[in-house]
This record gives C-alpha cells, sequence and structure tokens, in this order.
C-alpha cells in the first residue's frame, strides 16, 4: 500500500479529526539502517541503527512536525504562518505554506544558516528576512510578533509540531518490534528530543512496546546551555542547525533525559566533524554536521565506557538532516576534486590503474 504520510497513517495517536484538512508531502517512512560497520568500529556488541530523517520530503526532520503545524493553521482559518530557524524549520514550513496557499514569514539569524536550507525558502516564496541577531533573538521576535498579529506561529512551541513529530518513534518501534535500549538524538531547541520521548510513552500506553530507551541526547559544545545549565549568550558551532543558547522546549528535554535514565552531554565540533566523516566514508549515509552530533555522543561516551554493558543493545541514532543541507561544509571538510587533463593515459596513471 502506498505510504499516506505522517497523519494518515497516525491518525489514531494525533489530535485531528476527519474535518483536519490534511497539508502533506508524504513525510516520514524513512529508512532505518543499520550502521554495522560503525558498530563494528565501536566494537561494544552494540547494535546501531540510523533513523535517516534527511529522506523526508524537505530534507529533515521537521516534516513530520510541520504536516500537523499546517493542517491545524488551516483547519483554524490561519492565512498566515512564521517562524525563526536556523535553517530546516523555515525550509519546511516553507514549503508547506506554499503546497496549500498560506503566506509563510521567515527569520533567519543572518550569515548563520548553510545555503541549502536558504534555498529551499527562497524557492518555495517565503518572506524571508536575515535579521543582524542570532537565532535566539529571531525566537524572542517571531514569538513577540504572533502573540500580537494574526500569524501563526510553526516553531516546536507550536504543540502540534510535537505531535508530528513523535511519529518518528512510532516508526522505529514498528520496525524494530520494541523500543531501542537507547536513543541517541542531537539537542538544539529540544523540541525533537521532547517529541520522540512522548512518541515512545505513547506506544508504551498503547501497549506497543514494552521498555522505553534511555534518552541520550547531545548539544555542540559551544552550544550546550543545557548542559552547562544556563543560556549561552554568544552560542558558537560549525552545526549552525543547533547553534542555539536558550532552548525552547529545556525543561521538558531535561525531563525526557532524566526520567528515561539517560542523559545530555556536549560534542566539540572536532567530534561532531569526525563522525560527519564516519557515517559518509563507512556507511554511505551523508548528513549535515548537527546530525552527526547524535553519533559523535555514541563514539565518544563508548570510549568513556557508558556502554560497557551494553552486549546485543540495539541504539538508534537519530540522523535529523540531509548532507546537501550544507554543501559547503562537505567541501570544506573533503576537499575539492583535483583537475586533470582531457587525456586518457594521463587520467589511468593518475588513478594508478594495473591491467
Ligand atoms: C538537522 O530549523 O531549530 O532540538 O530552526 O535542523 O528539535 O531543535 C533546527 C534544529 C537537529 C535540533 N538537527 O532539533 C530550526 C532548528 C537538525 C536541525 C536539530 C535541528 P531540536
Amino acid at each position: 500500500m502506498a505510504w499516506e504520510g505522517v497523519i494518515k497513517t497516525y491518525k489514531e495517536f494525533l489530535p485531528v479529526t476527519d474535518k483536519t484538512p490534511i497539508v502533506t508531502l508524504k513525510e516520514g517512512n524513512t529508512p532505518l539502517i543499520p550502521a554495522d560497520r560503525l558498530s563494528a568500529k565501536i566494537n561494544k556488541g552494540l547494535k546501531i541503527f540510523l533513523k535517516y530523517e534527511g529522506l523526508n520530503p524537505t530534507g529533515s526532520f521537521k516534516d513530520r512536525g510541520m504536516t500537523m503545524a499546517v493542517s491545524k493553521a488551516l483547519e483554524e482559518g490561519s492565512t498566515a504562518i512564521m517562524c525563526a530557524s536556523t535553517g530546516n524549520t523555515s525550509a519546511s514550513a516553507s514549503a508547506y505554506a506554499a503546497r496549500c496557499g498560506l503566506k509563510c514569514f521567515v527569520l533567519i539569524p543572518h550569515n548563520s544558516i548553510a545555503l541549502g536550507k536558504l534555498s529551499q525558502a527562497m524557492i518555495h516564496g517565503a518572506k524571508v528576512l536575515a535579521v543582524r541577531g542570532n537565532f535566539d533573538d529571531t525566537l524572542e521576535i517571531v514569538r513577540d510578533i504572533t502573540s500580537n498579529y494574526p500569524v501563526t506561529l510553526v516553531n516546536s512551541l507550536n504543540p502540534y509540531r510535537i505531535e508530528g513529530q513523535k511519529s518518528g518513534a512510532y516508526e522505529i518501534v514498528d520496525v524494530l518490534g520494541k523500543a531501542p535500549d537507547f536513543h541517541a538524538i542531537p539537542v538544539g531547541n529540544a523540541g525533537n528530543i521532547t517529541a520522540y520521548w512522548k512518541g515512545y510513552k505513547d506506544y508504551k500506553q498503547a501497549g506497543k512496546l514494552s521498555d522505553l530507551p534511555k534518552m541520550i541526547g547531545f548539544q555542540a559544545a559551544g552550544s550546550a546551555p543545557i548542559v552547562l545549565g544556563h543560556v549561552v549568550e554568544d552560542p558558537k558551532t560549525l552545526a549552525t542547525a543547533i547553534k542555539i543558547g536558550n532552548p525552547a522546549s529545556w525543561k521538558s528535554a531535561e525531563e525526557a533525559a532524566d526520567s528515561s535514565g539517560g542523559m545530555i552531554k556536549a560534542v566539540t565540533d572536532d567530534e561532531i566533524i569526525e563522525a560527519y566523516k564516519l557515517l559518509a566514508g563507512l556507511e554511505g549515509v551523508f548528513v549535515e554536521p548537527a546530525s552527526a552530533a547524535s553519533v559523535a555522543g555514541v563514539i565518544k561516551y563508548a570510549a568513556e565506557g557508558y556502554f560497557d554493558d551494553s552486549q546485543g543493545k540495539t541504539i538508534v541514532c537519530v540522523v535529523t538532516g540531509h548532507g546537501l543541507k550544507d554543501p559547503d561544509r562537505a567541501i570544506a571538510t573533503a576537499g575539492e576534486p583535483e583537475v586533470i587533463d582531457n587525456d586518457v593515459e594521463k587520467i589511468v596513471e593518475r588513478l594508478r590503474l594495473k591491467k
């Protein structure tokens, strides 16, 4: 049967009715990819899976929440939506708005979002303003404007975003037949860890799983307010998607980590880039740097002994966005191609091929 998108597939778990106009790009149903070479490299007997969210229609997990937020905005008679974004939320919001004829207003931090994401918001026809400030500043402005003007906020402060995003957890359990033992995830504004935890708890309540996973979240070290326990005024990291100093869902992220027996920790930019290269080179999975934070965290804490009693256990790493979102980073990391003459002999020689 053809995949119908997140809302139709999981409607019994979502706040929709038969009257909800469903705006969908058939998001969800992303592959859960076994990462056997990575598992072997980490060598703790863990079985690692990658939930490849970059394969959603706009290239990130945000589509799961956006189908809900935009459908509900339409149902409630809204004519315009607005978000602050480190890039992926704006790419998704602008696509779903285009699809149903809503206006879309986007505030991004100037010079701080990856090129692929910016190109998406522009081509889908959103009104994009690049603000001289950081993400936290733009979110503050969007909260202010959406509470004073007839414009629907579609950041993850909008509870429908969390509702849609929790579908990722359902899909994982539907494939594995149970929850994983560990769920590793990057943390920025902290909506996604909140959503997955909710999804697992829903499924437990519905009798679809018995044991909940330990939720382990990873922030970039230069933007790690939850780890530090205070707001970071000037967050820094090359993982621009998670360059956030004052996460909107801070408390619920802590709640997910604490009540599951997990943790929220930091990984450095070097550790993120190392994991980014490993995913691409060892598993054939191209993700954006922020997504690699989940894998970087697993590698780091494996080395510190966190998984020493985890023989045979499963871990799902959510890799949240596609590598093509940030082509500049890929080239900066892996280099440019060598240029050569249009000459077969020179090329054979350069490739060191022998008959
Ligand atoms: C690839 O687009 O906040 O912890 O404005 O794009 O739920 O915020 C993006 C966040 C992880 C962090 N990975 O998720 C935005 C935005 C990628 C992301 C996160 C984001 P949350």
